[in-house]
């Protein structure tokens, strides 16, 4: 049975889980799929990502994957006496929206933790939030450094948000990764620069910036644009005379495929090299034909060639969600286990679920565990402690993995 989830239950369905929730008890007819007799007590694992608008397809994913791992720990009767459920509220990849969705799950005391956002720029609104309301916070997919290290990651790291995590690598990795590769591998020496001013984009291709020149790479051109732009003509016909062989673009799909193929129509016709934000099949898509070549980096090896995804990949087909898993599916399913497994330790002892928030941060930040993208563990600040990348190259109208590394 699909786990239920608050955005995706019918209406009848979702005044009957409301009331339910207000005792703080559910049966285990109403349970969704947990082991077990007699009344439950009630946990609720957030979801804050966009699950409209252009990113939708990325937020989907990260949404059914948690969806996934909430639904087998209720199968498997995880936590002894307790009943998980998913909160799920859309961002629409914006800070303010995602503050609201932030606010309203701290203002349930079920919620005991979060997994998201997807956008870094969300993050840094909802982060507060959740930290005032002592609600542990994994994201599957915020990349930029500043979120786990401070404003000042380079020279002085120090965490800000006690409760936060994330199970993907940050752009202090990614941005360097993809400089050695195309200067060393792909022996690129003269890049153009695009970013959309956003933290992500922008952080990126900083990050990027300082390792390429540092290899002796040359940026011939260095360009912005704004986030609500679609036409690229004008930065375009600026980076053209200064011939790169290769465009390194700080930004997501919905304007990096356009701005790809806006590009080669102007005859700049070169790679777009992005970092995960472009690399779903809506790039592709929004890019057309001639996105073949392009690149992108992404967190982790791909999740189809690793043996550790086999079950989740078959489980996740056999729950039938609507939507594919996308970039941060496995990534999301393991940050809802990491949570699961703070929950095993805090839930134990706890009258409330609201009672048990700091406790699940405590034991977050003690995990250990195979999960599907490898092994499942935080450093002091609470990023992974994973560093593998995949570089990947549109074949064939798709994405084909080309190199896969530890960062080392
Ligand atoms: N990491 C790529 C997209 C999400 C973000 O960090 O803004």
């Amino acid at each position: 049975m699909p786990q239920r989830s608050v955005v995706t239950v019918g209406t009848s369905m979702l005044v009957a889980s409301l009331a339910l929730a207000a005792c703080g008890t559910r049966g285990e007819e109403s349970g969704g799929g947990g082991g077990g007799g007699g009344d439950k007590k009630v946990a609720k694992i957030g979801v804050i990502a966009p699950l409209s608008g252009d990113l939708a397809a990325l937020g989907k994913g990260i949404q059914h994957s948690v969806e996934l791992a909430v639904k087998q720990a209720n199968e498997s009767n995880a936590i002894e006496g307790w009943t998980l459920e998913v909160a799920a509220k859309d961002d629409e990849a914006k800070p303010d929206v995602g503050k609201n969705a932030a606010t309203a799950l701290a203002s349930d005391k079920d919620v005991v933790g979060v997994v998201g956002t997807l956008n870094s720029s969300v993050a840094q609104s909802v982060q507060p939030v959740l930290a005032q309301a002592k609600i542990a916070q994994i994201s599957p997919a915020n990349t930029n450094p500043s979120l786990t290290q401070g404003p000042d990651f380079k020279n002085a790291p120090k965490r800000t948000y006690p409760g936060y995590f994330r199970t993907c690598t940050t752009d202090a990795v990614q941005g360097p990764f993809a400089a050695r590769y195309l200067f060393e591998k792909a022996g690129i020496k003269k890049i153009a620069t695009v970013h959309d001013k956003k933290t992500y984009g922008q952080g990126l291709v900083e990050s990027f910036t300082e390792e390429y020149k540092k290899l002796g790479g040359q940026v011939v051109a260095a360009e912005t644009i704004n986030p609500d732009d679609d036409d690229y003509g004008p930065v375009i016909s600026k980076i053209k005379p200064s011939s790169p062989a290769a465009l390194y673009y700080g930004g997501e799909y919905p304007q990096a495929g356009p701005f790809s193929q806006q590009m080669k129509a102007a005859g700049l016709n070169v790679p777009l090299m992005g970092g995960d934000g472009i690399f779903s099949g809506e790039f592709v898509k929004l890019a057309g034909k001639t996105s073949e070549g392009d690149l992108s980096t992404s967190v982790g090896a791909p999740v189809e060639e690793l043996e550790t995804a086999k079950t989740f990949i078959s489980d996740y087909e056999k729950a039938g969600y609507a939507d594919p898993y996308e970039a941060y599916g496995a990534y999301s399913y393991d940050a809802a286990k990491a949570i699961i497994e703070g929950l095993k330790v805090s839930l134990k002892s706890a009258d409330s679920a609201e009672a048990a928030r700091q406790a699940t941060i405590d034991a977050i930040g003690k995990v250990s565990f195979d999960g599907v993208t490898g092994k499942v563990a935080f450093d002091e600040f609470g990023d992974t402690t994973s560093r593998v990348l995949t570089v990947y190259q549109v074949k064939s109208g798709k994405w084909a993995p080309v190199n896969t590394e530890e960062f080392k």
